[in-house]
């Protein structure tokens, strides 16, 4: 019977980071996967995270189960974190889960549970893995325009466009911030007419925030769902801790689902407890664990907040140097753009035989469709990057 298997498509940008290994050449960028990195290259252990690690090894006793939906610190911790006061914690379910995926995932489970002729209406381009587990899952789902090839920014008059023919319970998956692939995000005056349309249509948004604290700063990222909760009657946010606190393995994510009226939070919860039971029973608890103890310690979070400010604010110098270095070079400001795209990812608009001849000629490696990890750059890789562009013709 398992001879029957068929081979499945690999991760494209696993795959890179596989390529980009093998590459023995000594000169060789990585600007493929999305892991925040220092100037030296190195995926650190946050400090707030490493003084937790030891606080807990301290005091922790027992490693018996959690609860269905994890430890209420942490779901409690990261409504605050995510939603702050935005909607009542009366309106809000909550369950952790293994990192934003398992989020993604759980939600779209809940979705169908709740509604199965549910069509989830993703980005174009959005994260490969939302398309690839609505496919896996069996969810109808339907694009909207998002990027505009042309300015590199958000087509807003395109995905209203498109938006216009959502559904009475569709499910409308938005990025939170800091857009993955592109980059480009949307105002919050854009988020509010979107509410407005999901509102009209009678449509549920669902958010999906993994970048938080990458793009404009803790609050300025979460604005767009902060309004979405308080100005729709229902939404789900997924929301992940592997960027923000740099535990990517740990996985360590949450699902909310805000409720209309808080009477029914009790089913809610008891829906997200029951699906993180068919699925897995109990979600991780280490990273999770870590998370509520900076949150709810004031020297643990004024720390892990001024490491994280010191990574963004570090992600956007190397932007404003990509983008002067271009400027430079090329006379013009056509890419502007990297400089206002916020979070780790900006999408060059480079064709795939550019991108290709980038990597082969002078080992800069990013994804297919042109997508860079800012955060793989330091101040000696920009130049090379920019001449790498020049060269090859983007
Ligand atoms: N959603 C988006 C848009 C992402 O880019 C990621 C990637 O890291 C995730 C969710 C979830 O990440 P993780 O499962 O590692 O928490
Ligand atoms: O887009 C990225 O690079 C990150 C990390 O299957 C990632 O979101 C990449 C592939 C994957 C899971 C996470």
């Amino acid at each position: 019977m398992l001879n029957d298997l068929k081979a499945q498509p690999k991760d494209k940008i696993l795959m890179l980071m596989e390529m980009f290994k093998e590459d023995p050449r000594e000169v060789k960028v990585d600007l493929g996967v999305g892991v925040y990195k220092t100037p030296e290259g190195v995926t650190p252990i946050m400090r707030a995270i490493k003084t937790a690690e030891k606080q807990l090894w301290e005091v922790e006793t027992t490693k018996s189960y959690t609860g269905l939906a994890g430890d209420p610190g942490f779901t409690g911790g990261m409504r605050d974190l995510v939603l702050g006061d935005a909607v009542p914690a009366d309106r809000v379910a909550a369950a952790a889960t293994p990192g934003g995926t398992g989020a993604v995932r759980q939600a779209f489970d809940l979705a169908r549970m709740a509604n199965p002729d549910v069509t989830v209406w993703v980005s174009q381009p959005t994260w490969p893995n939302h398309t690839s587990i609505l496919k896996h899952m069996g969810v109808p789902m339907r694009e909207y325009r998002y990027f505009d090839d042309a300015t590199c920014a958000v087509d807003f008059d395109g995905m209203m466009s498109d938006l216009q023919d959502v559904a009475k319970g569709d499910v409308v998956l938005l990025h939170g911030c800091c857009h993955n692939p592109t980059g480009a995000n949307l105002t919050l005056p854009e988020f509010q007419r979107v509410a407005e349309l999901l509102n009209d249509k009678g449509a549920l948004p669902m958010v999906d925030i993994a970048y938080q604290g990458f793009g404009d700063g803790l609050d300025a990222d979460a604005a767009g769902v902060r309004h979405i909760v308080s100005n729709c009657p229902e939404a789900l946010v997924a929301a992940s801790c592997s960027k923000n606190f740099g535990i990517y393995r740990e996985r360590a994510g949450v699902l909310m689902a805000v409720q209309e009226d808080a009477s029914k939070t009790p089913v809610a919860q008891g829906t997200l407890n029951h699906i993180n039971r068919q699925n897995f029973s109990f979600p991780p608890d280490h990273g999770a664990r870590l998370v509520s103890m900076i949150l709810a310690d004031d020297a643990l979070r004024a720390d892990w907040m001024a490491e994280l400010e010191d990574m963004r604010t570090g992600m956007l110098t190397l932007r404003e140097q990509l983008a002067e270095e271009l400027r430079r070079l090329t006379g013009s400001d056509r890419f502007g753009f990297i400089a206002q795209h916020r979070g780790m990812f900006s999408r060059l608009g480079a064709t795939t035989a550019q991108v290709d001849e980038m990597r082969e000629k002078h080992g800069i490696y990013m994804v297919g469709d042109s997508r860079i990890n800012v955060a793989g750059l330091n101040k000696d890789t920009v130049p090379l990057l920019a001449r790498a562009m020049v060269d090859v013709g983007v």
